[in-house]
């Protein structure tokens, strides 16, 4: 994934119209298009493909199983088109090196989460966002999801990964955190959803957004 905007499309609309049309507008101002299971339950696997046309895909399925599960998820979505998966760390080292396995076996990316940006984020993630950063490290994944509703949390997590992994930062506008706040503090990429795709203009909202970052 380029690093030109910071900016990740989180396009969590659930019509397959909605989607396309928004992609089609704010695709300069993003480096890549994450999809989840809003979108994809509604219009189906094959809306990767379709958005895939605008901005590579991240394909948030925070992945959570035992190894032979996760890897068969991880190589349905890298067939159905997408670049990258987000799964989540707490299900073990084994877990996470199924995941990456597939991954390097066609080129692709893994994201796993270390805490999560809502309020209930630092319940029990809290305790192990640390030790999942660790391990995300080195399992060889291209990097992890932290919060930038928490900007010193996301300090903290660059500390243990180093430059060599990226972080990609969700909680920007909707859930209170800042995109310049969080990049300065050591994200690579902001993830942005309602803030973009429920604005009057997305195209506005994403330039915007993208424009913060660089002052
Ligand atoms: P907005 O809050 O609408 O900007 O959307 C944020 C997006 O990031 C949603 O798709 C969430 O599912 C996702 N997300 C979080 O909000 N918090 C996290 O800790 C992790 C994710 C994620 O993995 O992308």
């Amino acid at each position: 994934m380029k690093n030109n905007t910071k900016l990740i499309l989180a396009l969590d609309v659930t019509d397959k119209e909605s989607a396309l049309r928004i992609a089609q507008d704010v695709h300069e101002y993003v480096d890549a298009i994450k999809v989840g299971y809003p979108l994809v339950l509604a219009t189906g696997l094959g809306i990767v493909k379709d958005l895939a046309k605008y901005a590579p895909i991240i394909a948030d399925f925070k992945v959570a199983d035992i190894p032979n599960t996760d890897r068969l998820i991880c190589e349905q979505v890298f067939k159905a088109g997408a670049d990258a998966v987000i799964v989540h760390g707490f299900t073990g080292q084994d877990s996470l090196d199924a995941c990456v396995d597939a991954a390097q076996a066609s080129g692709k990316d893994i994201y796993v989460v270390t805490e999560m940006s809502h309020p209930g984020g630092v319940e029990f993630f809290r305790p192990v966002a640390e030790s999942i950063a660790k391990m995300a490290l080195d399992s060889g994944a291209s990097g992890v999801v932290a919060p930038a509703t928490r900007p010193e949390r996301v300090s903290e997590i660059r500390g243990i990964i180093g430059s060599e992994l990226s972080i990609i930062s969700p909680g920007v506008g909707a859930q209170g955190g800042s995109a310049a706040d969080v990049i300065n503090a050591g994200a690579d990429w902001v993830i942005v959803g309602r803030s973009i795709y429920q604005a009057d203009s997305p195209k506005d909202a994403a330039a915007e957004i993208v424009a913060q970052m660089r002052d």
